[in-house]
């Protein structure tokens, strides 16, 4: 069993009904919950002209390997309508389900990046991230979430938003 941080995020149609399927398919099909964050209304970050962003961090359990559970986040970004062929880099997006830790892997394979290679730049990762697991350890910088989060120059808006009543 491994445990997988996830950061997932929206700015297109039912942004709160997209993360909601999402964390529903992944429990159903990776693993058990065993957290999850409020959610926060986001800036846009690396492309601005879009909508903002609902995004959140969650933890599952999962059997599944990175690269399975990669796969699986594809196949639920597409079941949720997203055509990447069609997309903007960083641009809008119904969902997008980013993995971020695979307890303290570092992969670098040319289809995935573990950790997440700009999850430290971004506040709309280490906030939510941070209320969920302010003592893991990045295994490449060595510093803590809660030590990435203060660090965080915090340029761009992260203002929570609500709950997801899901576990
Ligand atoms: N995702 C991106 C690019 N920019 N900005 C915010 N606020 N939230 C995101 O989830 C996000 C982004 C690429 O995946
Ligand atoms: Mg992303
Ligand atoms: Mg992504």
């Amino acid at each position: 069993m491994a445990k997988a941080y996830l950061g997932l995020g929206s700015n297109l149609g039912d942004r709160q009904a997209h993360l909601r399927a999402a964390l529903e398919r992944l429990k159903r099909e990776a693993g058990p919950l065993v957290a999850l964050s409020a959610v926060y209304e986001t800036e846009p970050v690396g492309y601005k002209d879009q909508p903002w962003f609902l995004n959140l961090a969650c933890c599952i359990q999962t059997t599944l390997s990175p690269s399975e559970l990669l796969d699986l986040a594809k196949r639920i970004e597409k079941e949720l309508g997203r055509a990447r062929q069609r997309e903007i880099r960083f641009g809008p997006r119904p969902i997008d389900i980013d993995i971020l830790f695979y307890d303290d892997l570092i992969l670098d394979s040319p289809s995935l990046t573990i950790p997440h290679p700009r999850l430290h730049e971004r506040g709309f990762v280490l906030i939510p991230l941070n209320e969920i697991a302010p003592q893991l350890r990045h295994p490449r910088l060595g510093l803590t979430i809660a030590q990435l989060r203060e660090s965080w120059p915090g340029h761009e808006s992260v203002q929570r938003y609500g709950e997801l009543n899901i576990q």
